[in-house]
């Protein structure tokens, strides 16, 4: 079993977000880029990993991981020290999973429908997400205050935040003061900064 964590990546891709809690952590790791141009990330060997050829992945302790929101939430977890997960006997750590997995369940699939203007369907109580509508204003009342939990900032924070910054780059999501605060908290983290100047 190793314990180095080999993290496959392409820069214009979610694996920023993972590239982002990596840098976090402050942490050891070993990056992979692969090319989308080349279909790098459709050969047998890296199906094999992540049988959807998606980016991004970690191997970490023999165990493979993917989904950017899965992979945030099990490295807080496997480095607690670095201190982005309320603990499993903390109370936070409900708040903390509630608005990591809206994230990734809700906020994620609105913007998406929003960004490729899909048509309504018939039945909206059908959509986990109710309305575009009704998402972003459950994701403001979260964000408003501060960071998911408060003064501290956490692992829900690097995918929360990846989300509105991306979403705001492709106008996905409204543009309002609470999103635009979010966002400009986020860009003061160094850990982003590294990621941005990697990343370009
Ligand atoms: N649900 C996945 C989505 C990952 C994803 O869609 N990655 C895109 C880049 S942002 C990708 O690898 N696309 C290449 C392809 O599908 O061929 C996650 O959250 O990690």
């Amino acid at each position: 079993m190793t314990d180095s964590i080999v993290f496959f990546h392409n820069p214009m891709s979610r694996g920023r977000i993972v590239h982002w809690m990596l840098e976090e952590l402050g942490v050891p790791y070993e990056t992979r880029i692969l090319s989308f141009e080349k279909g790098e990330h459709k050969t047998p060997e890296y199906l094999a990993l992540n049988p959807m050829g998606k980016i991004p992945t970690i191997v970490h302790r023999d165990v493979v991981i993917t989904e950017a929101a899965a992979i945030c939430a099990y490295l807080a977890d496997a480095f607690p020290d670095a201190g982005l997960a309320p603990r499993a006997d903390d109370p936070r750590r409900g708040t903390y999973l509630r608005w990591l997995f809206f994230a990734a369940g809700c906020v994620e699939p609105a913007l998406i429908d929003k960004m490729f203007a899909r048509p309504p369907v018939d039945r909206p109580s059908a959509l986990g997400y109710g309305s575009y509508e009704a998402t972003l204003n459950a994701l403001e009342q979260a964000v408003a205050p501060g960071w998911i939990l408060g003064a501290q900032f956490s692992a829900a924070d690097v995918y929360i935040g990846s989300e509105i910054n991306w979403g705001l780059m492709t106008k996905g999501l409204e543009p309002r003061p609470a999103f635009q605060g979010y966002a400009a908290r986020c860009a003061e983290r160094p850990a982003l900064q590294r990621v941005i100047a990697a990343d370009r």
